[in-house]
């Protein structure tokens, strides 16, 4: 039977420290993988001691007068993927450590290879094995794996797992940011094995401008590094050879009639890439996103963006988002809003999310967390920055329907070293991956005298003009909407708005007056006055309301209207629209 595995992408670089995390990798469902979800022990450790007292050593009593202070047994448990605040109400506003184990049997096997992969953990892990550390990774949202095929045993293996989601004055993101930082092991953990030799990544998409010609490689990792590759596509009955060489490396180029991936018939096929010693399978788009002028193009046609901003949360269980029925709720209700774009805020969502909205013909801005206040000084940040872009891009570099790679948001001008390190950011990403957009958001520049100056260098650096602006909101209007003038200093770039709106709790009225924040009337006259402002907006490509739902996030304690929430939803927590949703509906049809 042919055994058809999906593929494992990892940086080979990063194999030379075998406790750092091997940046990695999407699409383990499908290879030879063995899930570790479901319940794992935990301890929730407030008091610190986890370290010290080495809970990771798992020791157990051997007679009644040994005293050992903790222990897995008898303790609570977790369910794996899912953030651990929503599951208990101890650890509803925990931001600190959480312990987890879990043990699974093994069978040795000379000819194999396993990595143990964990799809997300918020945001610092340690991660054990039979007592003795294989690693950590630092980022909360995106994925890791470490080899163990040295180090796992015949029989019963335990993986001890230190979650840490404190806040790091030089994390990405820094210690502010507007949303509920959930904890814990938030993705799915695999076990995956391999051959010896494995197909360990590739990148098939067409090239930059082209309709008909895919521009990639393909990467082996192992001791035969020479192979020939084939690469199929049945439903094209295409079949393309290269060979790899003694770094297992393969260009490969090749062309075909494509039946493009397009907003109304989001086309995927199944591409087989296949060596001597191993086949994995995806289900590739091929599309072209380019910027051409002030337009943006979509297979060569112009797309005005109707966009929307999505949390990584399910509002119904007030949790973070992961499953496929938790992503379909947020992309129905981004597709009943009449949207044909998402902007996922402010990190890397969930490959679920990313998969089901490409089969749903959404396009897609991918961010990393690169928020407000990050401390581009500190020495450290630097390689945080790249290493978070690179595991971003690489897990989804094969996603026809990611067409932005949104590399900061609402960083400023001023602070030091900041230029510096997104521009050299941006040249990185770049030359991962040349064929998608790479966008800076900017908060408002300056608005005066009804007029709006758009100036940041480091749109030099962004393929959009994208700049976030709560005209009506935190700033009030300085004259009429539709007579607001325009001073960008990129005449020629397209502009997007990449976030605007305000807050209403769901089913509060009153006038439309400036007194009456809160009211669903006053955030439906945001809109209204927004939509005229727009008309006058030069080069204007797409539009991005913040947001979808009301979502969860602690800084916001108006304990009236707000208590815990964002409420610049235009659907409530509970899934009502808001009048606003009605404007921004009818705005998206008649586009
Ligand atoms: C912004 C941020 C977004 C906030 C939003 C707000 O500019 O990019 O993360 O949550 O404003 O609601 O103020």
């Amino acid at each position: 039977m042919a055994r058809i595995w999906v593929a494992l992408l990892i940086f080979p670089f990063f194999w030379a420290n075998s406790l750092q995390a091997q940046t990695a990798m999407v699409n383990v469902a499908g290879r030879n993988t063995t899930s570790l979800n479901g319940n794992w022990q935990v301890i929730i450790d407030s008091g610190g001691g986890g370290d010290w007292r080495q809970f990771w050593q798992e020791k157990k009593p051997q007679k009644k007068t040994d005293f050992i202070e903790y222990s897995f047994d008898g303790g609570p448990m977790l369910k794996v993927p899912g953030d651990f605040n929503s599951q208990r109400c101890e650890l509803t506003y925990v931001e600190g450590t959480v312990w987890y184990k879990k043990q699974f049997n093994y069978t040795l096997k000379s000819d194999k290879r396993l990595f143990l992969h964990f799809g997300a953990v918020n945001y610092l892990a340690e991660v054990y094995l039979n007592g003795e550390k294989i690693g950590s990774h630092e980022g909360g949202f995106t994925p890791f794996q470490f080899e163990i095929t040295n180090k796992v045993k015949e029989g019963e293996n335990t993986v001890i797992v230190k979650a840490n989601n404190n806040r790091l004055g030089n994390g990405l993101p820094s210690y502010g940011f507007d949303w509920f930082n959930y904890g814990g092991i938030t993705r799915d953990v695999d076990l995956i094995e391999t051959d010896i030799t494995y197909i360990d990544d590739y990148f098939i998409q067409l090239k930059k401008g082209s309709l008909d010609t895919v521009l990639g490689w393909v990467q082996l990792n192992g001791t035969k590094a020479t192979q020939k590759i084939k690469i199929h596509i049945p439903e094209l009955k295409l079949s393309y050879q290269t060979k790899t060489d003694s770094k297992g490396f393969a260009r490969v180029e090749f062309s075909s009639d494509f039946q493009l991936w397009s907003l109304a018939n989001p086309k995927l096929y199944q591409v087989i890439v296949e060596s001597e010693t191993d086949t994995v399978a995806d289900e590739i788009g091929f599309r072209c996103i380019e910027v051409k002028g002030n337009k943006v193009l979509l297979n060569k046609e112009p797309v005005f963006l109707k966009a929307v901003n999505i949390h990584e949360e399910n509002p119904y269980k007030r949790a973070r988002a992961y499953s496929t029925e938790d992503t379909k709720i947020l992309l129905n209700a981004a597709k009943d809003l009449g949207c044909n774009f998402l902007r996922l805020v402010h990190y890397p969502h969930n490959e679920n999310m990313i998969k089901e909205a490409e089969k749903m013909g959404f396009l897609i801005s991918s961010e990393i967390p690169v928020y407000q206040h990050i401390q581009f000084s500190d020495s450290l940040v630097p390689q945080k920055l790249e290493t978070m872009m690179r595991e971003m891009v690489n897990r989804d570099k094969n996603r026809c329907g990611v067409v932005v790679w949104s590399l900061s948001n609402e960083t400023y001008p001023g602070t030091p070293n900041r230029n510096e390190a997104l521009i050299e950011l941006t040249q990185k990403c770049k030359a991962l991956d040349s064929t998608r957009l790479i966008v800076h958001v900017i908060n408002t520049q300056g608005y005066g005298n009804n007029t709006f100056n758009v100036w940041d260098p480091l749109y030099n650096y962004s393929d959009l003009v994208a700049f976030n602006e709560y005209i009506g909101w935190y700033i009030p209007w300085q004259g009429k909407p539709s007579e607001t003038k325009w001073n960008i200093a990129f005449p020629d770039k397209p502009v997007f708005i990449s976030e605007f709106g305000g807050e209403a709790l769901y089913g509060s009225k009153g006038p439309t007056d400036e007194a009456a924040y809160w009211t669903e009337e006053y955030q439906e006259k945001i809109y209204k006055d927004q939509i005229e402002m727009f008309n006058t907006i030069p080069n204007l490509c797409g539009l991005c309301p913040w947001l979808l739902f009301d979502y969860r996030s602690l800084g916001r304690m108006n304990q009236v209207y707000q208590n815990g929430y964002n409420r610049k939803g235009l659907l409530s927590e509970n899934g009502e629209k808001k009048k606003a949703w009605y404007i921004m509906h009818e705005y998206y049809k008649k586009k």
